[in-house]
């Protein structure tokens, strides 16, 4: 069995809706494009956007030997609350780093049985691995102008993992060609963004922006810097706003506290205390927040 068919195999087992690969290689343009983001001052406090600026541009500095990039889609649900629907069930770290480790090891069998020691590491969201623009040149989609990854065939409601690896291109079979940039005229993105955070075509200024201040900011405010339009725990204005989003189901872990969050009012989670959310939300996105956070968000 050659590693392409066990690659597809495995993902469509782990219930990801694609997969691509791409070979290794520093990035170019999208490098710049970030770094002039982090010299404007719009990473906000996330600091460690700003480190490893290096392993960011070459990603050949996190797994030595890395030849390939496969990246993998999951798909998480587009169902409506004061939470973003990727938060509603266990924390997509865990779920997505869980799958991605278990294709791992298959790859590590199958190059054991065409003479290669495998190397490779798995990422999702927390590593200096710039996911969407890999993504991208997986052939997996557009980089549209809210700065999301877009998949004509599956939408916005995708969450990128990664493997870095040593396997050889070649071994993967035939590339995915490159999707074309699909926002042509359309802004609706950017008109509806509230706060003006996304002011520009790719251009967003976390300072402004309403999920970073309801997940990433640790800051507990006294006077709010935006107005957060009734969320607690990030934002979906732009994702909601593109005539690519669709309604999806996504993974059902993904989705385990749905029900409940819906039917919480503002005054369940101000009566909540650290023991229950920890019961409750302890595995989940939220508790990256915490409790007093989001009782800040309220
Ligand atoms: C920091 C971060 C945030 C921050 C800051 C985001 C920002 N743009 O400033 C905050 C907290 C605000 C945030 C919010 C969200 N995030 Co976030 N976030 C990240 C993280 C960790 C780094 C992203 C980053 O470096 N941002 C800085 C910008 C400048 O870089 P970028 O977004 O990668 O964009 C690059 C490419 O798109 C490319 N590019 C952009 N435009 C163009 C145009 C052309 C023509 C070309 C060639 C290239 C190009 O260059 C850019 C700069 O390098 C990534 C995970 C990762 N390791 O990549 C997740 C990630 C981007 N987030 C994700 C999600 C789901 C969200 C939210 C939807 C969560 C929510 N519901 O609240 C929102 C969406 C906001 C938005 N419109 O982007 C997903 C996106 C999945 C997807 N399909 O795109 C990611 C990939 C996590 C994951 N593993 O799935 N996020
Ligand atoms: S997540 Fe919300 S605040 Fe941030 S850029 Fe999108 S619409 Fe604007
Ligand atoms: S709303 Fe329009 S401009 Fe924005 S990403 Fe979607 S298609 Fe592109």
């Amino acid at each position: 069995m050659s590693i392409l068919i066990t690659i597809s195999l495995l993902s469509e087992k782990e219930g990801f809706v694609d997969w691509g690969f791409a070979p290794v290689a520093e990035i170019g343009e999208s490098y710049s494009r970030f770094s002039d983001y982090i010299s404007r001052g719009e990473n906000a406090d996330m600091g460690y956007l700003a480190r490893n600026m290096e392993k960011r541009k070459d990603p050949s500095l996190l797994v030595p030997g890395a030849r390939s990039i496969i990246c993998f889609l999951a798909p998480y649900s587009s169902i409506k609350s004061s939470v973003a629907a990727f938060a509603l069930g266990e924390d997509y770290h865990d779920v997505i780093k869980d799958k991605l480790h278990r294709i791992s090891l298959h790859l590590s069998q199958e190059c054991a049985k065409h003479g290669l020691e495998y190397q490779g590491r798995c990422f999702t969201d927390s590593a200096p691995v710039m996911e969407r623009h890999w993504a991208a040149e997986a052939g997996l989609g557009f980089i549209g102008k809210n700065n999301f990854l877009i998949s004509p065939k599956y939408g916005l409601r995708t969450l990128i993992g990664v493997i870095i690896c040593n396997i050889p291109p070649e071994w993967l079979g035939e590339r995915k060609e490159k999707i074309a940039e699909g926002c042509g005229e359309c802004r609706r993105c950017i008109d509806a963004c509230p706060e003006g955070a996304l002011y520009a075509p790719f251009r967003l200024d976390a300072r402004k922006c309403i999920s970073y201040h309801t997940i990433e900011s640790h800051e507990l405010y006294s006077a709010r810097p935006v107005e957060y339009k009734g969320q607690i725990f990030g934002c979906e204005i732009c994702l909601r706003a593109c005539p690519y989003d669709r309604e999806s189901e996504g993974w059902k872990e993904l989705r385990t506290n749905a029900e409940e969050i819906v039917s919480k009012s503002p005054q369940d989670w101000q009566d909540m205390d650290e023991k229950e959310f920890k019961e409750r939300f302890g595995d989940t996105p939220l508790s990256r927040a915490g409790l007093d956070k989001i009782k800040n968000n309220l």
